[in-house]
């Protein structure tokens, strides 16, 4: 049994990477920060949208903004605790409001009463902790005042949306755009990472007739990605463009393998929420529980990606008790499990139910979402692991070896909740 080799030809393909960003998919996990004047209002980040609310009226949110107890070495201290490897703040969301002293606008943090670059202060704080920077960019504008009223605007269902749209011209919004990401590519220095959002499919019945084309037409995506790849070659963009980008970003879902777009493996991210919200939402109790995201994490590095977990900031800067909570609760998690996260990825094996395999060179990770027995039957492995220990402790775990019908077989007796294995692989590097 112990003639096994594991190589790489007897293996489902490596997930894949970033060939110009490696670090994305060594990461494996970071955190999404989702922050502007809608922590005000606390009821999530679409309440413009959602409430009808006008432009005008939206901006008594921008007299308010004071947030005093903003730290961003905290957020960076919090994310690290977590083991989160980079973070990823919304520069401009839906809202149009910008957290950067942009020459192109007065709306902006530095107009309001906090009076300061929020993102010169962010990315200070992550290169001092030594996390990777990221932003996220709307291409979405609910304030400027050339993008057109569309039927995800606020204004849709106001009498006089249609004079309001009169003289809204999309190409000087595009070209707003482009300046202000040139801005926040060129005055920051090395940027590692972008999410836009986000692009209208192709024929969505919301925008046809509005601007009758596809949404790379409405942001200039071609352009806009080639200015990016100019001014930052080594980041990693994500694909809410309407082209390709670097890596997929399934949002609030799990998805059932690695991903494929065009019959090829992609890199992906999911990003997902602690309570359903993007946005600061006060009243929102529904908290996923430390062990449901840990488990989030774990699927999606079972399936090749990464997770991305977000934070909603309160209008005072700091984070929500309930957030630091959970971020402890993983962090824990993670300072004894990490190692079957970071640079690691899918197995050519399926694992048995509630169960999920992630590998790292020849170390197989085995986690049990449950111990609903007390052997577990690892069929497919029959032979060829060649130690198993508990991943919390080091404790060995017996393997049993069931010649007679070929199963290895690993006893589940005296394991720690925490129920990951390591099973260590007879690997030969070629
Ligand atoms: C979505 C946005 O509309 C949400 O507000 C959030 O930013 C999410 C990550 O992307 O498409």
């Amino acid at each position: 049994p112990r003639s096994f080799t594991f190589t790489p030809s007897t293996t489902r393909k490596e997930f894949r990477m970033i060939p110009h960003a490696p670090w994305f998919t060594e990461s494996r996990f970071g955190m999404f920060v989702h922050w502007g004047l809608y922590a005000l209002p606390a009821r999530h980040e679409w309440v413009m949208n959602r409430e009808r609310i006008s432009a005008p009226e939206y901006e008594k949110y921008f007299e308010y903004f004071d947030p005093d107890l903003y730290d961003p070495r905290e957020w960076a201290r919090a994310a690290k605790g977590a083991g989160m490897k980079y973070v990823v703040l919304t520069t401009k969301h839906h809202e149009g409001f910008c957290l950067w002293d942009s020459a192109l606008t007065d709306y902006k943090s530095t107009k309001t009463p906090c009076g300061q670059d929020l993102v010169a202060a962010y990315v200070e704080a992550l290169r001092e902790e030594g996390l990777k920077v990221g932003f996220y960019h709307s291409l979405i504008d609910w304030h400027h005042p050339d993008f057109t009223i569309d039927g995800f605007h606020p204004e849709r269902d106001n009498p006089e949306a249609q004079r309001l749209n009169e003289g809204r011209d999309m190409a000087r919004y595009r070209e707003y755009l482009h300046g202000q990401v040139r801005e926040l590519l060129t005055n920051y220095g090395t940027i590692d990472y972008l999410f836009f959002d986000f692009s209208y499919a192709d024929g969505s019945e919301n925008h046809k007739g509005i601007w009758g084309a596809k949404g790379r037409e409405a942001w200039g995506s071609e352009e806009l990605l080639a200015m990016v790849r100019e001014l930052q070659p080594g980041i990693a963009v994500n694909d809410r463009l309407d082209i390709p980008g670097d890596f997929a970003t399934p949002e609030q879902y799990q998805p059932s393998g690695p991903m494929v777009v065009d019959g090829v493996e992609v890199p992906w991210e999911a990003c997902q929420t602690l309570n359903g919200s993007w946005g600061y939402d006060r009243d929102n109790l529904d908290y996923k529980s430390v062990d449901l995201l840990v488990r989030m994490l774990v699927d999606g590095v079972a399936k090749g990606g990464n997770l991305l977990l977000n934070v909603g900031p309160t209008g005072r800067g700091n984070f929500d008790p309930r957030a630091v909570e959970s971020l402890r609760g993983i962090g824990d998690w993670m300072k004894l499990h990490s190692r079957s996260i970071y640079g690691a990825g899918e197995a050519p094996w399926t694992p048995p139910a509630d169960a999920r395999y992630t590998r790292r060179g020849d170390r197989l990770y085995l986690h049990l979402f449950a111990w609903p027995f007390e052997y577990v039957h690892l069929p497919e492995l029959a032979g060829k692991v060649e130690y198993a220990q508990l991943l919390n402790d080091a404790s060995e775990v017996a393997v049993l070896e069931l010649t007679g019908n070929r199963q290895a077989v690993t006893t589940a007796q005296g394991a720690q909740p925490e129920g990951t294995l390591t099973l260590k692989l007879p690997v030969q590097r070629p």
